[in-house]
């Protein structure tokens, strides 16, 4: 690493599926039990937010009862170590990066424990459930959305994200299937920048061929020994 100065990792729910969080499109992951235009579109919420409210609070739920990993705590550890610029992007909603002592992550697909005014676009701290969140504090509406980016809509923060890649020495993707753009295009931008791309998956992901290297194994294992 001694000719690497910026960084850019991109974690997906692989990272923290040793935790106990379901994955998305795995066996048993949350695609197989629900229906992607059922719970996560917009057009979805506007046509039965308490069916979609319910499956946020759910998972909300489900949140408090997990634990952050070796993966989560290893990044921050490298965060804390680091001397050169290092951003952490995650298309995770859940916060155990945040419990696993990493300071800085751009939740790129938004955060199950905060609250979106509809209205407004007011975002605000709620991790009760949703159907009991009070009127936006900023506009007053009534009715708030999980904060979650679904499909058709924009991902938070993408200039911070492009201008980063952009400036990378090293794009480090882990426990994502790239089955999800704009996050799945990131190591073609990182790649045309000049940075060195590695994957870090329990398998190869759908643009594994796009990485100079791609590593095969459970996060919990590789993440400490890619950082050690
Ligand atoms: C392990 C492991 C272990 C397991 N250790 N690994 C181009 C072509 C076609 C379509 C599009 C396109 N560009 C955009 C689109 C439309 C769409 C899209 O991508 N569709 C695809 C289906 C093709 N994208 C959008 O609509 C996005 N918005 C958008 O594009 O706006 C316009 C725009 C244009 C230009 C620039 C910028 C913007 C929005 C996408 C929103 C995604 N939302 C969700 C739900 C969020 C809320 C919630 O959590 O409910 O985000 S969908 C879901 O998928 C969630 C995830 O963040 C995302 C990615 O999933 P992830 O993390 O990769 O999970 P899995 O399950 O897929 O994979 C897990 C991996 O881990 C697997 O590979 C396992 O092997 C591995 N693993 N255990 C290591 N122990």
């Amino acid at each position: 690493m001694a000719d690497i100065r910026n960084i850019v990792i991109l974690t997906g729910a692989g990272i923290s599926a040793e935790s106990g969080i379901d994955t998305f499109r795995d066996a048993g992951g949350l695609w197989e039990k629900h229906r992607i235009e059922d719970v996560a579109t917009p057009e979805a919420f506007a046509r039965n937010p308490a069916l979609v409210q319910g499956f946020y609070d759910a998972r909300r739920a489900a949140l408090a009862t997990v634990e952050p990993n070796a993966a989560h705590r290893s990044l921050a550890r490298l965060e804390a170590e680091w001397p050169h610029e290092l951003l952490l992007v995650t298309q995770n909603v859940d916060d155990l990066h945040e419990r696993g002592g990493v300071q800085d992550v751009l939740h790129m697909h938004g955060e199950l424990l905060s609250a979106l005014c509809g209205a407004c676009g007011a975002r605000s701290r709620w991790d009760g459930p949703l159907s009991d969140a009070p009127a936006c504090l900023a506009c007053g509406a009534p009715a708030l959305r999980p904060d979650v980016v679904w499909f058709g809509e924009m991902p938070y923060q993408m200039r911070r994200i492009y201008d980063a890649l952009a400036r990378a020495d090293l794009f480090v993707s882990i426990g994502t299937s790239g089955a999800v753009y704009p996050a799945a295009g990131f190591v073609q931008e990182a790649a045309a920048s000049g940075a060195r791309t590695l994957e870090l998956n329990l398998e190869r992901s759908e643009g594994s061929h796009w990485f100079d290297e791609s590593r095969q194994g459970r996060a919990g294992e590789l993440v400490p020994a890619w950082v050690d």
